[in-house]
């Protein structure tokens, strides 16, 4: 689990009290609020809106001055986009779909999301090791143990402090995908009953972890989806 919340030296103590607040407490919570760098992942089915938001947070972020990179798995560095057009494109086996899908997270982890979190700046991950859980356990029927022990590996035992899992009705999703018109890749195939499993692997883990993992209803308008994932960053 990485740290939240980095301790910055505040100087000498103001005591101050400004409309009942010490100085002090004051330049602690700005500095603190300042040094914040948090792991975000955001997932869900296909179809729930998941770029439009990540691109609206990017903007929030900026506007706030915090530092930030956002990535996206399976990708994120050129081994790792290779491994997503064989994923995204190729039909195999659920064991080996899995191991890619780790294989690409250990390469992404070690090399970009790790050394952004050590440099103290907060991580946008479109999709990360909840997605095997609900696509390949859940949708594929791998081996849910297994799935977290290489997470684990994978992950170097690191979660997100925040997960937010983008929600809709499978209809209103399938009919968003539609619309889109897009040439569709091997998972937008797949059937409808393989997304109603995915979908309850993510609502289950929202059940299971509570704290870190948090649904948000994306059949609501753009700009309230964005709220409330603003509303549960707390930044
Ligand atoms: P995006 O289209 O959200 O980038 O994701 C690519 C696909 O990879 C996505 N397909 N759908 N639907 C989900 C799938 N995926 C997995 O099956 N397991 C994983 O661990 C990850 C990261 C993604």
């Amino acid at each position: 689990m990485c740290t939240n919340i980095r301790h910055q030296d505040t100087g000498p103590t103001l005591l101050l009290p400004i409309n009942g607040i010490h100085l002090a407490t004051l330049i602690i919570y700005i500095s603190l609020i300042m040094n914040k760098n948090l792991f975000i992942t955001i997932e869900g089915i296909e179809g729930v809106g998941k770029t439009t938001q990540i691109k609206l947070l990017e903007a929030y972020l900026k506007g706030k001055g915090i530092s930030f990179i956002s990535t996206r798995e399976p990708g994120g560095t050129q081994v790792c986009e290779k491994i997503r057009n064989i994923l995204l494109h190729d039909e195999m086996d659920p064991v080996t779909e899995l191991m890619l899908y780790e294989a690409a997270r250990a390469e992404h982890f070690s090399t970009v999301i790790e050394p952004a979190l050590k440099d103290n700046r907060t991580v946008i991950c479109d999709r990360f090791a909840d997605a095997s859980i609900a696509y390949q356990g859940y949708g594929r029927g791998v081996d849910i143990k297994l799935i977290e022990t290489l997470n684990e590996i994978a992950t170097k035992q690191t979660k997100p402090d925040l997960t937010i899992v983008l929600d809709m009705d499978l209809d209103q999703a399938s009919e968003r995908l539609r619309k889109r018109g897009t040439e569709p890749d091997k998972f937008e195939r797949l059937d409808k009953e393989f997304y109603k499993k995915v979908r309850k692997g993510y609502l289950d883990l929202a059940v299971k972890e509570p704290e870190r993992v948090k649904i948000i209803n994306s059949l609501q308008s753009i700009e309230k989806v964005h709220q409330d994932i603003v509303s549960v960053i707390k930044y």
